[in-house]
This record gives structure tokens, sequence and C-alpha cells, in this order.
């Protein structure tokens, strides 16, 4: 599983850093380095408390103490840093980690465990069952993953200490910043100080940054309050709901099939614009892109989106507004696809499983 990382098209940190986390979750139980030295009152932690304190209106002196409170956590520096040696892109290779049986069977079970829940999101806010299904089965195995670093201490780390040779260093020690003081906003309104997620700080089933969890997550089993690290149907409602959040029209497909073998192909000008939705189903035919009946009927505009196959031809599909909403919780297309099809591979087991039900708790299919 590690290779995940050098899998990773690109490392944006920003909702779901969970493909690289599990994977160090699987295999560093316990997650840190062993309990240190807090960072303490030192200049930088002043100036830093002071900072969050004006912007997210938290009292200054709270504030200090919570971050002056934290302990550093080296290995994130680490974490953060994009592979020094990149695997080429690698679609297929990419796919098959996310599409085996024992994730599709842990899906399947999670959409029978919470068929209302998924029923009920997809009425309210028209995002699929699928869509969610295949997100939470991405970011955490269903629940198995969710991260066992402290947030407050891998946030303070990344805000006071990230590495200064990360390529976008500043903006990132800007987004860690800016997501600590999220965090400190939610515990001073009563959330737990010791909240654990990944190295970046994401927590709970559906992997949401502490600004994510503020805009647009949901209490769906309607007790109260919104926990998404225990309760799975407030984390469907809110994958769910930030699909909504970034512009999910429903009953828009993600993608369609296209043929871009053919001779007098335009390439270039169907790849320039990557995954944003541009081109009319009728230029992207003009420019030698072959659609099947559907894609061309469609009313929207669509992206060429090329998935490199390491040394083999690329895949590529017509991917619809759509599809770009997906990689808004993680921005890769690799990402997006693996989302889309494991969402479609858990539902296409679904039929087949009400037709032949199994016994009410077979030992193949209990989690380990
Ligand atoms: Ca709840």
């Amino acid at each position: 599983m590690r290779t995940l990382i050098a899998f990773r098209p690109f490392w944006m940190g920003c909702l779901l850093c969970s493909l690289t986390i599990s994977v160090v979750a699987a295999q560093s139980p316990g997650g840190q380095a062993p309990a240190r030295k807090n960072w303490g009152q030192t200049p930088a932690v002043r100036e830093l408390a002071q900072e969050l304190a004006e912007r997210f209106d938290l009292p200054p002196q709270w504030t200090l103490k919570q971050i002056a409170s934290a302990h550093p956590v080296p290995k994130v520096r680490q974490l953060v840093l994009p592979p020094a040696t990149p695997a080429a892109k690698n679609w297929s290779a990419y796919r098959d980690r996310f599409i085996e049986p024992k994730r599709i069977e842990a899906g399947v079970r999670f959409w029978r465990d919470h068929a209302a829940a998924l029923r009920r999101a997809e009425q309210l806010y028209g995002v699929p069952a699928e869509m969610v299904v295949g997100i939470i089965g991405v970011e955490t195995y269903y629940g198995r993953h969710l991260g066992s670093f402290k947030v407050l201490d891998v946030l303070t780390t990344l805000s006071l200490d990230f590495p200064a040779e990360h390529p976008r260093a500043a903006q990132r020690q800007a987004f860690f910043r800016s997501e600590l003081g999220a965090f400190l906003k939610q515990v001073r309104r009563g959330a737990p100080m010791h909240r654990k997620g990944s190295f970046a700080g994401a927590m709970g089933w559906p992997q949401f940054m502490p600004s994510s969890w503020s805009r647009h997550a949901v209490d769906f089993d309607g007790d109260g309050r919104v926990d998404l690290l225990n309760s799975p149907v407030d984390a469907i409602g809110s994958v769910a709901n930030y699909f909504v959040g970034h512009g999910w029209k429903s009953g828009m497909p993600t993608h369609f099939p296209v043929d871009v073998s053919g001779p007098g192909v335009e390439l270039a000008t169907l790849t320039e614009p990557d995954i944003l939705p541009t081109f009319s189903p009728q230029r992207m035919s003009e420019l030698g892109a072959r659609l099947g009946e559907a894609a061309r009927l469609h009313a929207g505009p669509l992206a060429l989106v090329e998935l490199q196959n390491g040394g083999n031809a690329p895949s590529y599909v017509a991917g619809t507004e759509n599809f770009y909403v997906v990689t808004r919780y993680n921005w890769s297309s690799y990402y997006a696809l693996a989302v889309i099809e494991l969402g479609q591979t858990v539902k296409a087991q679904i039929p087949v499983l009400a037709a032949h039900p199994s016994p009410a708790s077979p030992a193949s299919s209990s989690p380990p």
C-alpha cells in the first residue's frame, strides 16, 4: 500500500490526504512520534496565536494556551512533501488499488447498512448514493482508516514548521494556519480538543478538514450534533452537502466515454484546459473526439480528461461539470475517477445480493 504515495497524481493536501494517511496509519499504529515537550510560548507561537485569535475571533490567552500545549510531530514534515522521485502516473495501477474485491465487499456492506440514509441524502441533495459510497470508500475504506494523529498537534506543526523545501511552502503553510484557526474555533464551540485525524488534520469517515467541517458538515442522524468520527450517517449527509456546496447538478452524469484514437484528433487543444469543462459536445466532435449519443446530447460543457497509464496508452473520458465537482474533494482526476468507479462497482453488486440474500453474519464478509 505504501506505493500509493507514489501513485498520487499530485499532492493537494486539502480535504483528503487519506490516500497516504491510510497507508501510514496501517503501517504505523499509533501514528506519531513518542510524546515530546510541547511547543511552549515561543515568539513564533505567540505570533501565530495572535494572528489566529484576531482572524477567528478567539480569546487571545486561550488561543495561546492551546497552541503552546500542542506537541511537535516531526514526521509530518516528510509526509507533506511530494515524493522525491515521483513514479510515472498510472491510472490502471491506481484504479486497481481501490476497485478491488475487499473494498467492494466493504462498500456493499456499507450500502446495505445505510441504505435508508443514502436514499435520504439522494432525495434531499440530489447526489446519487454511489457517489457518497465511492468517496467514503476511497477516503477511509468505510471507516477503517480514520487517522491516528492529534489534529491540534499536526496542524500546529504544519503551521509553525512547514518544510521550506516544498514547492508551494508559503501557500501550504498559510493553508494549515487557517485550518488550525478553524479547528480551534470548533474546539471553542465544544468539539473535543483531542480529536484525531490524518497527518494533515483531515477528520472522520469523510476526512473533512476543519474548514470543510465548519462549512459543509451536517447532523444527518438527527441526534443534535455533527459527528463525522462516529456517525457514518452524518458523514453520508455531509459528503452529499459538500458536493452540493461545490456545484453538483442533480441528474447530470459525471462523464461519458470518448474515443480520441482516430486520425485528425487535435489532442493538444482538447487537453489544454485539463479537467475544466470547456468544450460543447459539438466543439469536442469538431476537434476530432468521437462521442456517443448521450454525450452528444449533453447540455453542458465537457473536458477531455487524460489519465496516463505508465508506458501504455493513456485512458480518456469526457468529464462533465459534475466530474469537476468530484475533483473539488481532492484535486485529482485519478482520484475522481476512482471514486466514481468504486461507487458504480459497489452499486452493481447491490441487486445481485438482494436477489441472493446472504446469512445475517457471514464469516467471510466480517471485518477482521
Ligand atoms: Ca449527528
